[in-house]
This record gives structure tokens, C-alpha cells and sequence, in this order.
């Protein structure tokens, strides 16, 4: 697993609770090619199987989190070879992952780069970063989830906009539409991802595994399903030891002492 070629992978946090995984193909400004996602799967697989880890920080460089899938691949794939091995099938490995990823994004995040990170749970981005969908200019349309996640993150009109157009948005506006929940300094955005990254790790992971599934229920089920997906959840969560620490704790004034129970 250390022998990855288009991703760095080391554990940081006060207590090595974080799973940290950059993007690293400089040379094609971290262009999603099929081994770099091959890579990206089995790291985030390990994190999630690793006791230790209790969330995931994913970035790219100062430059770019990610320009998009890499046109140089896909250029000269046929209809019958993209249907007949449905291609990119396997981004969708990562939706599997319980634990929360922060997508953490300077520079561009681009095409398959601005839908990888939507296929994170929370999206910080640096000052200078830049989210279009620019499939439109190659000819062709978004192919993994930019079509879906992006209007449901940024409304129907700005999403059209950005998918009929390919024009990029800056990092504010990606934040004020909803796409990124906080936007920092540049310098300051691996700090700032592994500082949330940190506080979510102090939480119960049992918790953390239900609040993760059932906001993500918010996106997939209807209302109904998904208020009764969050009950069910919650009433199970009296079957942990860390709500009962956790409520102890609050009614002791103390800290709770959370072990993942
Ligand atoms: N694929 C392959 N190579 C790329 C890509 C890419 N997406 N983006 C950049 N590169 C390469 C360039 O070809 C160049 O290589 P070389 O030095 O060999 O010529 C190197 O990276 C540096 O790039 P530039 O010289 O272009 O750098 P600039 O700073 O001038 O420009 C840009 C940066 C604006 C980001 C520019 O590179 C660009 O427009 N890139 C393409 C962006 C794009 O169209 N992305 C969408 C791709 S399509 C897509 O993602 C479809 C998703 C479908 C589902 C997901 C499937 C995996």
C-alpha cells in the first residue's frame, strides 16, 4: 500500500487519526487517469478499514486539486469501449466509504475534479480556488455526478450555467452558492481541513458512521425515508456506550470520553 504512484498517503492529527491522501500527478495537473482513481479507491478503503483513522483529508497541489479526468486517456475511447467496460464506474467505490471525507481544494477543481470533490462530505477551499464543468468545451457532458450533486449544491440556474457554458467560479462564489463550506487563505487550507478533520475525530465514531449516513440519506431518499432512516439512527445510538458517556459526561460537567463503542 506504500507503493502508490499518483497519491501520497500518510496518517496526520495529534494522534495520527487522520488519513491524508494527496493527489500527486504534477506533470498533468492531477488529471484523473485510471490508475490515480485505482490508487485513490485503495487508500480510501484502507483508511476506512483502519481503527485508528476517524476521517479523511483529500487534496491536490497549490495548483490544482484536480483538472478534470484526463482528456489524453479518454480522447481515443469509442462509444462500445466506454459503455462496453462502463467507464468510471469505479469512482463510484468511494460513495462506500463511511467515514467523512474533506475534499480540501486549491487551484482548480475541474470536470472530474469538480465532481470528485462533490463526492466528498464537506468541501473546504483556499482563496485562489476555481470549480467549473468544462466537459461541455470537449464536446461532451459531466459523467460523474456533475449534472446531479452540482444543482443540488448550487441551484438549478447556476448549475445550468456552469454546464452549458464550462465557465469557471471563483471560490467565494462556490461558497456563498453553497459548494464550499468555508473558504480560507491558500496557505492556510491543509491547516484548516485537518483542523476540522481533528475535531470530527474527537467525536464517537459510532456517531460519526450514523450522522454521515443519514445526512447523505437527505440526498438520495425522499423526505419521509430519510426523517425515518434519522430516527431509526438515533434511537440506535442508545445502543452505544459513547451516547451514554457522552450524556454522563454532559450532566457530570466533564468531558466525555468517547471509544468508539
Ligand atoms: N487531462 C489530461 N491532461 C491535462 C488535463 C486533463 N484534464 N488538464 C491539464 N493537463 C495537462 C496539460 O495537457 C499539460 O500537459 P503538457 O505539459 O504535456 O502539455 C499539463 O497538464 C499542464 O496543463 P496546461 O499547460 O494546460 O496548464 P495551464 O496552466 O495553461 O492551464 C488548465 C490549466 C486551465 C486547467 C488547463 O490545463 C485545462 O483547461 N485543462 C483541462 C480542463 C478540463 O477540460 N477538464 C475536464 C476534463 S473532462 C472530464 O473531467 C470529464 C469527467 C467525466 C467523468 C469523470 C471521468 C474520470
Amino acid at each position: 500500500s506504500g507503493s502508490y504512484k499518483n497519491i501520497l498517503v500518510e496518517k496526520k492529527g495529534d494522534k495520527s487519526q487522520v488519513g491524508f491522501v494527496r493527489l500527486n500527478r504534477p506533470k498533468a495537473l492531477n488529471s484523473l487517469c485510471d490508475d490515480l482513481l485505482r490508487e485513490l479507491n485503495v487508500a480510501f478503503r484502507e483508511f476506512d478499514a483502519d481503527p485508528s483513522v476517524k476521517a479523511i483529508v483529500l487534496t491536490g497541489s497549490s495548483k490544482a486539486f484536480a483538472a478534470g479526468a484526463d482528456i489524453k486517456e479518454m480522447q481515443p475511447k469509442t462509444y462500445s469501449t466506454v459503455f462496453g467496460t462502463n467507464f468510471i464506474n469505479d469512482w463510484t467505490e468511494m460513495l462506500r466509504i463511511r467515514k467523512p471525507i474533506i475534499a480540501a481544494v486549491n487551484g482548480y477543481a475541474l470536470g472530474g475534479g469538480c465532481e470528485l470533490a462533490m463526492m466528498c462530505d464537506i468541501i473546504y477551499a483556499g482563496d485562489s480556488a476555481k470549480f467549473a464543468q468544462p466537459e461541455i468545451r470537449l464536446g461532451t457532458i459531466p459523467g460523474a455526478g456533475g449534472t446531479q450533486r452540482l444543482p443540488r449544491a448550487v441551484g438549478k440556474s447556476k448549475a445550468m450555467e456552469m454546464c452549458l457554458t464550462g465557465d469557471m467560479i471563483t471560490a467565494k462564489e462556490a461558497e456563498s452558492a453553497g459548494l464550499v463550506s468555508k473558504v480560507v487563505p491558500a496557505d492556510k487550507l491543509e491547516a484548516a481541513a485537518l483542523d476540522l478533520a481533528e475535531r470530527i475525530s474527537r467525536m464517537s465514531l459510532m456517531a460519526i458512521y450514523a450522522a454521515k449516513e443519514s445526512v447523505n440519506a437527505a440526498y438520495e431518499a425522499p423526505l419521509s425515508q430519510g426523517l425515518l432512516l434519522e430516527r431509526r439512527l438515533f434511537h440506535a445510538s442508545f445502543g452505544t456506550r459513547d451516547r451514554s458517556e457522552g450524556m454522563s459526561a454532559f450532566t457530570e460537567k466533564r468531558a466525555a470520553e468517547f471509544k468508539d463503542e
